[in-house]
């Protein structure tokens, strides 16, 4: 439920009405339709007490606008149909472009627009023209299809191929439990874990998915989960020591992240190499560190080198949201 297609419908304008008055003494008291009312519009709106699209129903429709009336009675505008999604909702429309970000308490975005109402015949009186017996029709809403998406904010994101030991790092970092296996994709769902500091600080860690070459391109389980990475300030190549060349795994995770989103391979990063307890891991590690990424030595299995991977993870992370910050500032 972190994604859904929706179709959204304004609701239609109410249409003007066309009517003549008549009075004792005056049989032609000229024209007095009114106009009819707006419809509604389509909004949706984060709030931090809803927490999937479990509710959201995939055809949003608002209500129409009412007719207008006769003595000059304009028709009642429709309600707005307001939809609570989740902080951290992305909005893409059908081109995969994202239009809007609803990260903060209560913003909205107005998805469909409703359609105006129909002007009455008393609007189309002019001198020359008296009597007119026409009246406009409401306007139909806007109606467009939209992808949301939710993205965890996790501070920091383990990305790898499936079995780099993801998941035995965060079990040793943090209370998460995520299930581990000497097979491929055993983790099939983003965990997030929370690292606890002494200083009482914490910092929230995703074991995503493992990726492969194509996930990109929606290959293997990665794709879904690569929106994740969107939000993480600080991403952690976890690279298997013991597989063959560790630096073509770190390109080809680069190139993945890179061909989701330009840019995704840039967020401030560092490499973990994993299973350095493995015999001959050694001999991979000056390749890692010419590719000028600060790579941090550990073994999920055994401990070795996490209290090094906490310490500058919390580092980093700080680092890259005061220039988060900075940047927004300017
Ligand atoms: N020797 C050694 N084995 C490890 C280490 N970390 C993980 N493993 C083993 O590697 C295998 C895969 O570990 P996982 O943690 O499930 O790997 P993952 O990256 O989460 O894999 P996916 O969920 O499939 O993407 C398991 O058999 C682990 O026991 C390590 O530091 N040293
Ligand atoms: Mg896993």
């Amino acid at each position: 439920m972190d994604w859904r297609e929706v179709k959204v419908v304004g609701g239609k304008g109410g249409d003007g009405r066309v009517s003549f008055l008549s009075v004792y003494m005056i049989e032609f008291a000229g024209p007095d339709g009114g106009d009819g009312g707006h419809g509604g519009h389509v909004i949706f709106q984060s709030v931090n007490a809803v927490k999937d699209f479990s509710h959201v129903s995939s055809v949003i429709m608002a209500q129409q606008g009412g007719p207008g009336g006769n003595k000059l009675m304009s028709g009642k505008n429709a309600k707005h149909r307001i939809i609570k999604v989740p902080l951290g909702t992305i909005i893409r429309n059908l081109d995969q472009e994202i239009i809007c970000d609803l990260s903060t308490e209560g913003s909205m975005f107005v998805a469909a627009k409703g359609g105006s109402g129909g002007k009455g015949n008393a609007s189309f009186k002019n001198p020359v023209q008296q009597a007119p017996k026409v009246a406009e029709v409401g306007a139909e809403g806007e109606v467009f299809v939209y992808n949301l998406e939710l993205r965890t904010m996790a501070d920091v994101g383990l990305i790898g191929f499936p079995n780099a030991g993801k998941s035995t790092l965060l079990q040793a970092i943090s209370r998460a439990r995520p299930k581990v296996a000497s097979y491929p994709f055993t983790t099939v769902n983003p965990h997030i874990g929370m690292v606890q500091y002494d200083d009482l600080t914490q910092l929230a860690v995703a074991d995503l998915p493992g990726l492969i070459r194509g996930s990109s391109e929606n290959k293997g389980l990665g794709y879904a989960f690569l929106q994740h990475v969107q939000r993480c300030r600080l991403l952690l190549y976890v690279i298997d020591l013991s597989a063959d060349d560790p630096l073509d795994q770190l390109d080809a995770l680069k190139h993945e992240l890179e061909q989701y989103q330009t840019g995704l391979s840039t967020k401030p990063s560092a490499i973990v190499a994993n299973k350095i307890d493995m015999p001959y891991s050694k001999d991979h590690i000056k390749q890692l560190e010419e590719t000028g990424l600060e790579v941090m030595l550990t073994s999920g299995r055994t401990g070795l080198g996490l209290e090094h991977l906490l310490t500058r993870a919390k580092q980093m992370s700080e680092e890259s949201s005061q220039l988060q910050d900075e940047e927004e500032i300017d």
